[in-house]
Formats: structure tokens, C-alpha cells, sequence
């Protein structure tokens, strides 16, 4: 047995599925998760000493590679004066400075632990600016684990194949109303079913938790456009396209702008950071400033605000990290196409910025269902093939690639030449 073997022979006696979050339990993929030591760089390195290039990137934090200097940096010297105090921080209104002055949309936030948080709390905003109580959200996106999200969601949820998620109750789940991702009269049906009873619509604005899925043509600006007309709110979640798709997110490629974003993931350079946040009169009934209730521990920590802004400093200062991350998923994704297309095997490959997916079937995909035609059996064996050949993908057709500053042409090529031999092209 390998050490991950005994370590997950152990792990399944003493936590849920072996893992503390469902995607990393390699239950999609027919094989057992590799626990990882440690990691630096485009690399992750095993508890058997293997390594990996790493395209998963702790699920879209690492934008500058693991243990970048600036960050370690960071972390060490906050360190230094103590982990948490649970009072109030200059280095908070540094991170809120930051955000506020880099997200025209953003005019207050709020920090929190996770995106989970940052979304259920956005919602309850929402809610509680508005007064009206149902919420609009699409099919196969994931915005964390709050119940009221947990209804046709993405990611881990998609990839067990469950709809929904057990113990949510009706009378929660009734207020989340569900439309299909890139269908604007659907959402537009819901508005009429329900006259000036939706609080808000949230969406992924670029959909990263059904594999990758593009919004349509004219899909944001009309939603926009709905949400203005309805007196609802517009709620982008940005927890991983916030700072990945340009150092203005989805909001700033798309020039669309939503009235609250949450932001996690990059934010925090692999701390456990979320953050929500927007028009100031909507962020101005958040308690102690209003009615909405909302509250944390450790919110705004000062070691997690350290390495959150030393990423989101050195992204602002080097635009060219994007431009590199950018250029190697789109030679990944090329290449994987190209390799596909000679090997005579159905897939589709989608890709934006940053971010890529390859689906294993011959559906254009734009939505839940069309994610849904893809082989998850065939993704099994190509990611079986690429992780023994050294790739680390995550471990699930309905998650995608990410791609980091610091991967190089030579990796990207190691990992396409795994491809050829996998195809026999
Ligand atoms: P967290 O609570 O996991 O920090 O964030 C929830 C969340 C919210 N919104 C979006 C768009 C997200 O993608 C996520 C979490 N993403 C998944 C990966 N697809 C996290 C991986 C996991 O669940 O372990």
C-alpha cells in the first residue's frame, strides 16, 4: 500500500468519506486521493513523494503558484504579532481599501471566512434590503454549502449526482427558485410567476461548477436589465472568477455591473477568506449598521488579510500574471483539443481566461443538462492516465483546470504529450 492508501484507510474511519470536503474524496474518478505533503510553485507533492503539476491550484487560490515569496512573506511577518484578536484591524482597512478601490461596484464589504459565508450573507443582505424572500439561482451553479444554495447546485453536489442536498428544508429550498444557466426568458417566466417576491438572482457570472460553462451573448447585460426593471438585486459570485479573469473579475470583462459580488478563493492566497460586498445602501443594513445579521470569529484575520493582500498587491502591480496564465490555458487547451479532434474522440473544450474544461462529449455545452451528456466514465480513465503520468486535475468532470502565473510552456507540454500517449495520437 502507498501512504496515501494507509492514510485514507484511516481517514475513512475517522471523517466523512475520508476527506473534509467532498470533491478531494476521488469518488468520480475510480481511484483513491493522493494526500499531499506539500506544495511549491506550478507543483504538488505527495505524501509518497510524487510530484504533480498542479492544475488545480487548491480550487483557483494559488493565481501566483504555491509559496510565492511575496506571500510567505507576508504571512510569516504577520505571524509575528499573533494570529487573531478578534477586534478590529488596520490590515482589514487595508483589505477593505483594496477591494473597494479595485471593484468599481464595491463600495463597502464585508469580510468572512469562506465563500460559502460570503454568499449566505450577500442573500441575507439581499433579502433584507429588499424584503421580498425568494432568491433566483441557476442549474449546475455552486455558491457554497448554505441551504438555500444547495438546490440544483454544481460542483461536489453535480459530481455525486445528486440534485439537491438531503436535509434542506422544503420550506427553505421553496424560496430558491431555479432557472436553466443562459436562459433569459426562463428567469424572465419567474419574475412573472412571482410579481415582486424575488430578493435577488446570483449566478457564477462564468459558470466553474458544471466544468466550465460561458455565458451567452447579451445573458448578464439582460440579466441586468431584468433585475432593474424588477426591483431585484443582482448578485454576481465571483469566488472564483474575482480577480482570476482580469484584476477586474467577471464584472470588469464583462463591463456588467452587479449590485453585491463575493469574492473567496484569490482573495485570501489559500487563507480561509470570503468576502461580500457592494452599492453602500445595500451593505448599510448589515449589522452593527442595520438590520441584517451577520458575524464572525475570525473575520478579517489578520494573518489571512496579510497573504489575501500581498496576492492581490503583487496581481495589481503584475498584470503580466495574467497574461501568462492566460497564454498557458490556452495553449492546454488548444493542444488538448487538437489531440482530441485526431484521436476521433468526442469532446468539447471550453475556456476562458484563466480557466478551462474538457468535456467528454460532442454536445456543445451551455448549460446543466448539455454538462450533463459528458461521459464522467471516459473522464475517469483520461484522468486516471494524466495523474499516473504526473498531472493533477481535479478529480471530477464538473470542475475545472486552473492555470497559475508560474506554469511554464515545458509543463504545459509534458502534460499534452501525456494526452498523445493516453489518445495513441
Ligand atoms: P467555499 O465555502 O468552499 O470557500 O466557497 C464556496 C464557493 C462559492 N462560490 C463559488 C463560485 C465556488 O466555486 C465555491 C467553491 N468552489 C469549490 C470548487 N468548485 C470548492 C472546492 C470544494 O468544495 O472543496
Amino acid at each position: 500500500m502507498t501512504r496515501s492508501e494507509e492514510l485514507f484507510e484511516e481517514a475513512v474511519r475517522l471523517i466523512p468519506g475520508g476527506v473534509n470536503s467532498p470533491v478531494r474524496a476521488f469518488a468520480a474518478v475510480g481511484t483513491h486521493p493522493r494526500f499531499i505533503r506539500r506544495a511549491d510553485r506550478q507543483y504538488v507533492y505527495d505524501v509518497d513523494g510524487t510530484r504533480y503539476l498542479d492544475y488545480v491550484g487548491s480550487w483557483g487560490p494559488m493565481m501566483l503558484g504555491h509559496n510565492h515569496p511575496v506571500v510567505k512573506e507576508a504571512v510569516l511577518a504577520a505571524v509575528e504579532d499573533g494570529l487573531s484578536f478578534g477586534a478590529a484591524t488596520q490590515r482589514e482597512v487595508e483589505m477593505a481599501r483594496f477591494l473597494c478601490g479595485s471593484i468599481p461596484s464595491v463600495e463597502m464589504v464585508r469580510m468572512v471566512n469562506s465563500g460559502t459565508e460570503a454568499v449566505m450573507s450577500a442573500v441575507r443582505a439581499a433579502r433584507g434590503f429588499t424584503g421580498r424572500d425568494k432568491i433566483v439561482k441557476f442549474e449546475g451553479c455552486y455558491h457554497g454549502h448554505s441551504d438555500a444554495m444547495l438546490v440544483k447546485a454544481g460542483s461536489g453536489v453535480m459530481t455525486a449526482g445528486v440534485p439537491s442536498s438531503a436535509g434542506v428544508p422544503a420550506g427553505c429550498a421553496q424560496d430558491t427558485l431555479t432557472a436553466r444557466y443562459n436562459d433569459l426568458a426562463g428567469v424572465e417566466r419567474l419574475f412573472e410567476e412571482n410579481p415582486g417576491q424575488i430578493a435577488a438572482v446570483v449566478l457564477e457570472p462564468v459558470a466553474a461548477n458544471m466544468g466550465l460553462v460561458l455565458p451567452q451573448e447579451g445573458f448578464l447585460q439582460g440579466l441586468r436589465a431584468l433585475c432593474d426593471r424588477e426591483g431585484a438585486l443582482l448578485i454576481f459570485d465571483e469566488v472564483i472568477t474575482g480577480f482570476r479573469l482580469g484584476f477586474g473579475g467577471a464584472q470588469g470583462r464583462f463591463g456588467v455591473r452587479p449590485d453585491l459580488t463575493t469574492f473567496g478563493k484569490i482573495i485570501g492566497a489559500g487563507m480561509p477568506v470570503g468576502a461580500y460586498g457592494g452599492r453602500r445602501e445595500i451593505m448599510e443594513v448589515v449589522a452593527p449598521c442595520g438590520p441584517v445579521y451577520q458575524a464572525g470569529t475570525l473575520s478579517g484575520n489578520p494573518v489571512a488579510m496579510a497573504a489575501g493582500l500581498a496576492q492581490l498587491t503583487y496581481l495589481k502591480d503584475h498584470p503580466e500574471v495574467y497574461a501568462q496564465a492566460e497564454a498557458m490555458c490556452a495553449r492546454l487547451t488548444d493542444g488538448l483539443e487538437a489531440i482530441l479532434r485526431e484521436a476521433g474522440e468526442p469532446a468539447v473544450v471550453n475556456r476562458m481566461g484563466s480557466l478551462g474544461c474538457v468535456f467528454f462529449t460532442s454536445t456543445p455545452v451551455t448549460d446543466y443538462d448539455t454538462a450533463k451528456t459528458a461521459d464522467t466514465k471516459r473522464f475517469g480513465e483520461y484522468f486516471r492516465a494524466m495523474l499516473s503520468a504526473g498531472n493533477y486535475f481535479a478529480p471530477s468532470q464538473f470542475e475545472v483546470i486552473f492555470l497559475s502565473g508560474v506554469h511554464r510552456e515545458e509543463d504545459i507540454d509534458q502534460t499534452l504529450e501525456a494526452a498523445r500517449r493516453f489518445f495513441r495520437v
